[in-house]
């Protein structure tokens, strides 16, 4: 380990173009790890650096420090190639989507992730599948190069920490994770502040729409299952951004009896979005044969199919893997 973050840090000191990647459809851990890193390098390193998205940038993070940095890849010259192509939070390369090229084009690449589905597409490859989010890598390394660490990227790795242990409550909150999150306390974080701005900012129409979404939930199996669906024109009935969808498969979870929860989503003509949680049932092989990824208790794929048809081929697997 100490042998890559040398490697990584010449690397940096090296490179004279920087490009940092967070994934498609961004949450707060690859957007939180995109900024934490683009604050150290620009302040101790000196340099340069494009922080990028794809597709949308949420406005809910917009309480980031430094947010507006962000770049929307399509602004971005496809042709540049750049020094240094630095992925983080992406467990496959796809999930760079239009960016996956300029990523691919740049002289050296660094993959820093914790998604135990990445097959290591980086030259440098900082995968760790125990970590609860990218931010308590981040931190490590910023630890072990002996930065100072400020407020601002205390602020974004806590937003990391918060969003994927999904408020200190997920299976991946362990003492490591209450470590950290003191530790950033200690370097200024409010962690009623941080809250509030992440999940008490919602625009009305999104508590609407989230509620029906949810009255809409059908449950097989005794429970044991619960799947929604959001079709365009849900989306368009509510004047809902990508944004709104977030969090719903989570209330699903909540029914006492459920195991997996799943919310079907139509994206374009003939694509559905599955976005899947479980309680207990290890949910990569699943996701993995619809050609997704993601972690035990949550997972994602995207299915090639209408969402009526994509509904009961998730269903029938779902119930397979149950019996
Ligand atoms: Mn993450």
């Amino acid at each position: 380990m100490k042998k890559i973050l040398k490697e990584l840090k010449n690397e940096i000191e090296k490179a004279e173009s920087i490009i940092i990647f967070s994934h498609v459809s961004p949450d707060g851990d690859t957007l939180g790890s995109n900024l934490a890193l683009s604050f150290v390098i620009e302040q101790y390193f000196n340099k340069k650096v494009d922080s990028v998205f794809v597709g949308a940038l949420p406005a809910l993070y917009s309480y980031l420090p430094n947010y507006n940095r962000f770049k929307d890849v399509q602004s971005i010259d496809k042709d540049k190639k750049y020094d240094l192509a630095i992925a983080v939070d992406v467990a496959s390369k796809d999930r760079m989507v239009s960016g996956t090229s300029i990523y691919d084009n740049a002289k050296f690449k660094v993959n820093i992730d914790h998604h135990k589905t990445n097959v290591g597409y980086g030259d440098i490859n900082i995968i760790d599948g125990s970590a609860a989010c990218v931010g308590i890598i981040l931190f490590q390394i910023f630890k072990e190069w002996k930065f100072e660490i400020t407020k601002d990227v205390a602020r974004c790795i806590y937003t990391s920490l918060l969003t994927d242990t999904g408020g200190f409550k997920y299976e991946n909150t362990t003492p490591e994770t209450f470590m950290l999150a003191a530790e950033l306390v200690r370097l200024g974080v409010s962690p009623t502040y941080e809250f509030r701005a992440c999940y008490e900012t919602k625009p009305q129409s999104m508590v609407q729409f989230q509620a029906y979404v949810v009255s809409n939930t059908l449950f097989y199996n005794d429970g044991k299952i619960a799947f929604s669906k959001i079709t365009r024109s849900d989306m368009s009935k509510f004047n809902a951004t990508d944004e709104y969808t977030e969090g719903i498969v989570e209330i699903l979870r909540t029914s006492k009896n459920v195991e997996i929860a799943a919310i079907l989503k139509e994206t374009k003509e003939g694509y559905t979005k599955v976005s899947l949680r479980s309680k207990t049932v290890d949910l990569t092989s699943i996701v993995i044969e619809f050609g997704g990824g993601g972690h035990t208790f949550a997972a994602g794929c995207t299915i090639k199919k209408p969402i009526a048809i994509s509904f009961d081929k998730l269903l029938n697997r779902v119930q397979r893997e149950l019996e």
